[in-house]
């Protein structure tokens, strides 16, 4: 075959493949929404989102700052921004609620007492900031498989005492979820609105 050939043979086979994707077209794209998502450090945001991330668990380390996170699901993408915990890093954490349209608010069930107090002050701001009041709000309590991990009932009274939100709190729906890390077990979490 002539050079000629080969290339006509080149740009007909483009043009085929060109046909079949402009016909196929583009899939139908799936809506985005930015979350924020905060808790005391050690509490396992970034072992959660790299786990829904399906990336290694074994990269985790503590969040300077921020991070953001696309995370993918079926019907939508969630680009979560995660606020690190620790405590020169909370006190900025509101500068970073702008925009948000949902907060996932990580607990760590095992910690001490000290810490969960904490953590209580800190649900309770967040549940009662401007930015935040109205917004979707999941809390994930976290650490379930360690055997000094709070009940189910001693952090829903604990998260209820926190419940004092700008507006009427919706109904609380409780479900249970794989925990980030650790072996095979239900994490409780507790939807707002
Ligand atoms: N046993 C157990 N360990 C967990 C769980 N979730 C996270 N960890 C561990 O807790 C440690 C801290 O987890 P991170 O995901 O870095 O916590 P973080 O909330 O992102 O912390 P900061 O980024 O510092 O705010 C890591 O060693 C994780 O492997 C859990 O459910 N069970
Ligand atoms: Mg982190």
């Amino acid at each position: 075959m002539s050079d000629l050939r080969i290339s006509e043979a080149f740009l007909y086979m483009d043009y085929l493949c060109f046909r079949a994707l402009c016909c196929k077209g583009p899939p139908p794209a799936r809506p985005e929404y930015d979350l924020v998502c905060i808790g005391l450090t050690g509490s396992g945001k970034t072992s959660l989102l790299s786990k829904l991330c399906s990336e290694s668990p074994d990269s985790v380390v503590s969040t300077t700052g921020f991070s953001i996170k696309a995370v993918p699901f079926q019907n939508a993408i969630l680009n979560v921004k995660e606020l690190g915990g620790a405590d020169n890093i909370r006190k900025y954490w509101s500068r970073y609620y702008q925009g948000s349209q949902g907060v996932i608010f990580v607990l760590d069930s095992a910690s001490s007492e000290d810490d969960l107090e904490t953590a209580r002050n800190e649900l309770h701001s967040a549940l009662q900031h401007p930015q935040l009041c109205t917004l979707p709000f999941l809390i994930l309590a976290n650490h379930q498989d360690k055997p000094a991990a709070r009940s189910v009932q001693e952090l829903q009274h604990m998260v209820s005492t926190s419940l004092t939100r700008g507006q009427t709190p919706g109904p609380l729906r409780w479900e249970y979820a794989a925990p980030a890390t650790g072996p095979p077990g239900k994490s409780p979490i507790l939807l707002l609105n």
